[in-house]
């Protein structure tokens, strides 16, 4: 019994960097390079995450946070007065820091929920599936760890009841606005009428807000972006010279994009394993990871756009940060 759950480790290792390899040499062949953000998140990627997270610039968790713990009252009336009975599935739970006070508030109206946590790392969920019952000892918790829609099926078939969906941090903003409306459009077809969405989307400010926010005094975010060029020097046999890229993130307050490069000092060459070499001219620009802001009225025409109806919205008390509620 040994045997194959070290096979099966290995396999998925396997899977992961050949998918890692594939994505990365993708990336960098294109005629305007690019790296996929989803793989900022090894080991020292998440930890940097959360320092990005203290970070007095990183105005977002603060801002979600408080809609959170201020509101969870309101929240959860709202959700119990729409839904009535209900299970709590959420997507990328990471430690539940901010959802937590949903999940006691709800408790302590005596809604008799489970709690789904859905994340891509095992780790994240066998440390919530400890944690959160030592902090709310009635909590009913099945922790699912794999691809968001994968688990959302698993969900589906663990019970019947509706569902209260959350989607926190603006992680919806590191999709483009099209892969979001495509991402909206695709969990509309795993819920059912009367499910629940909440979502969490970073609202456009004032540019220099946002640009701080993705460009720190103490330069984690710069850490942050450069950990990728480390990780695939690590993981795929490369020799990135880090020291030759300089963090440079952009916002564009028509589009409200924020978007994070990284730029070559120099003309060098970048080897990949054995067969791969590739050329960076100097100046030449790494896209990294988008960031997208909204306005209201862009949240709203989304949510119509995929066919959800809109419900009301928590902001906090600066207006920086919404959390929406639609209706499925
Ligand atoms: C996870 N995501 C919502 C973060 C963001 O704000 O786009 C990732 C991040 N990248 C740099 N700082 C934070």
């Amino acid at each position: 019994t040994t045997v194959i759950p070290t096979y099966t480790a290995s396999r998925k290792r396997q899977q992961h960097l050949q998918a890692f390899y594939h994505d990365v040499v993708k990336g960098l062949t294109a005629p305007n390079k690019y790296l996929d953000a989803k793989y900022f998140y090894d080991a020292a990627g998440d930890v940097l995450f959360q320092q990005i997270m203290q970070c007095p610039e990183y105005y977002l968790t603060g801002c979600e946070m408080e809609i959170f713990t201020r509101q969870a009252a309101q929240i959860a009336h709202t959700l119990q007065q729409r839904a009535g009975n209900f299970d709590v599935v959420e997507l990328g739970a990471g430690d539940a820091t901010k959802s937590i006070h949903l999940l006691r508030q709800l408790l302590s109206n005596g809604v008799d929920y489970t709690y789904f946590p859905i994340d891509i790392s095992a780790n994240v969920i066998n440390q919530l599936q400890i944690n959160l019952p030592a902090a709310l000892p009635q909590l009913r918790i099945q922790g699912l760890n794999g691809e968001y829609f994968q688990m959302l099926q698993q969900a589906a078939e663990h019970t019947s009841r509706k569902k209260v969906l959350l989607f926190m941090g603006s992680n919806i903003g590191n999709f483009t606005t099209e892969a979001a409306r495509g991402f909206c459009q695709q969990l509309h077809q795993y819920m059912q009428p009367g499910d629940l969405l909440m979502i969490g989307f970073d609202l456009k400010k004032h540019p220099q807000v946002i640009l701080d926010a993705y460009n720190d005094a103490a330069g984690i975010t710069r850490a942050f972006n450069l950990n990728l060029l480390h990780r695939i020097n690590h993981e795929l046999n490369a020799d990135f010279d880090v020291q030759q890229f300089m963090h440079y993130p952009t916002y564009d307050p028509g589009t409200g994009t924020c978007s994070s490069y990284l730029i070559s000092l120099t003309t060098q060459q970048v080897h990949i394993g054995e067969d791969v070499c590739i050329d960076f001219a100097a100046n030449e620009a790494l896209h990294m990871e988008i960031s997208q802001k909204y306005t209201l009225e862009e949240i709203t025409a989304l949510a119509r756009q995929t066919g959800f109806t809109p419900v009301t919205h928590f902001a906090d008390h600066k207006k920086w940060f919404v959390d929406v509620l639609w209706e499925r």
